[in-house]
């Protein structure tokens, strides 16, 4: 899709003359733009982000650039991604209501969304790094991505609105297919953007030539290319959550698409365990046990948010035409165990997602500051190798680790654990 002749990407200097006119935002911040204050603070990979604030108050506004960031304009990407990620902030907010950033305008020439401005909300991955912690994360998190599992499928939602929605999504194809290359396929191989830390290659070379460890990957990634059983968020790493010390948000949806149900809660669980892995540099000895308990705390509480929360949706909202009530209630078979044989698969799809996950992150193009902004270099390889190591075993054993007990145990007997 070409860029429009009329876009332009939005300057702090130019943004008060050219969205003053807006209703939605001189209503918000005030209706001289001459008084308002704008800051670009985007540090993603992608797009330009700006905090406007004025003397009736602030909204964001977030603008889609015909290029990645990260990159340059070397690799060209569509604007198209903005009015996805609006309709998928507008399909989170009515699934799981007060979860994600209300959206005030949305100019799809312009490639740009004004939506709330959250404060004082921080960047979850970066309350982690500082040893933050934020009371109910794991419910909130697990209940956002239930109920967006749930309410986004065939078990709740008429066929036909599902069917247009996944028609709608399958538009969005070059933001998946950096999905598809960045964590699916890059680590697996010396592509040509990768990068990993001095002192790794033992580990790498033994991923990358382990043929079943790739088939299972690639298994993976059929599933989340063609299984479209929900609309996923599609990249909820903790960089996509805002936090205070007790309230949560999902932001940045641009990566949405109707995928496996298990896809997000995987990306989730990954990004904790990367927290938790990195934690021995960012913390002293005195605090660090109890703050990579609490981290392991989170990915419990997550997965019970998600399967109570799943469980309950599928006693009182199952709607759809999958799983019918006149099939099992209604001939007087309960379908408990169905549904725990269905949260089982998605279970172990996500340990898989999440493997992968943990791989990219240290392999491919985009690594995390969990990782990068550990300045010894030893350190920081004898740690993503624990990582490394215990991505490739969920990949490979996911289906073994039958509670999150065990998974928790897995976890920390890799922190304990001298691979280099
Ligand atoms: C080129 S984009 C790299 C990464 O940034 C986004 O946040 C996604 O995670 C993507 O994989
Ligand atoms: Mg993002």
């Amino acid at each position: 899709m070409d860029t429009p002749e009329q876009y332009r990407p939005l300057t702090p200097e130019d943004l008060g003359t050219r969205l003053a006119s807006i209703g939605a935002v001189a209503e918000r911040v005030g209706s001289d733009p001459a008084a308002w204050e704008v800051k670009e603070v985007g540090d993603g990979n992608l797009n330009l982000v700006f905090i406007v604030e004025g003397p009736a108050g602030a909204v964001v506004v977030k603008q889609a650039l015909p290029y990645v960031r990260l990159v340059g304009d070397s690799w060209p990407l569509p604007l198209y991604r903005a009015f996805f990620e609006n309709h998928a902030l507008v399909r989170q907010a009515s699934r799981d209501p007060g979860s994600v950033p209300e959206v005030f305008h949305f100019d799809e020439t312009q490639a740009l969304i004004v939506m709330e401005f959250l404060a004082p909300h921080k960047i979850l991955r970066r309350k982690l790094i500082d040893g933050e912690r934020v009371e109910g994360l794991g419910d909130f998190l697990g209940r956002f991505c239930a109920r967006t599992a749930f309410r986004g499928s065939e078990l709740s939602m008429k066929s036909a609105d599902k069917k247009n929605d996944v028609g709608l999504f399958a538009g969005n194809i070059e933001i998946p297919a950096i999905t598809e290359a960045l964590v699916f396929t890059d680590p697996y191989y010396e592509a040509e953007m990768n990068h990993h830390t001095d002192g790794l290659d033992p580990v790498v070379r033994d991923l990358r030539s382990d043929a079943r460890l790739k088939a299972r990957v690639q298994r993976l990634m059929m599933k989340f290319a063609s299984n479209t059983e929900t609309m996923v968020h599609g990249d909820l790493h903790s960089g996509s959550i805002m936090s205070t010390e007790d309230e949560s948000r999902v932001i940045d949806p641009e990566f949405v698409q109707y995928g496996p149900m298990g896809f997000d809660l995987g990306m989730l669980l990954a990004n904790f365990l990367m927290a938790y892995f990195s934690q021995p540099a960012h913390r002293q000895d005195a605090d660090l046990e109890t703050y990579q308990e609490w981290l392991l705390s989170v990915i419990t509480e997550t997965v019970a948010a998600f399967e109570d929360e799943f469980r309950h949706l599928w006693a009182t909202e199952r709607t759809g035409m999958l799983y019918p009530q006149t099939l099992f209630e209604g001939q007087g078979h309960a379908s408990d165990e169905v549904c725990a044989e269905l949260l089982e698969e998605i279970r172990v799809d996500a340990l898989g997602f999440c493997g992968i996950e943990m791989h990219r992150r240290t392999l491919s193009l985009a690594h995390n500051a969990d990782f990068e902004e550990i300045e010894d270099k030893a350190l920081k390889a004898a740690l993503e190798a624990r990582n490394l190591r215990m991505g490739a075993e969920l990949i490979l054993n996911a289906g073994t680790i039958g509670t999150m007990e065990d998974l928790l145990s897995l976890a920390r007997n890799y922190n304990g654990r001298d691979i280099l």
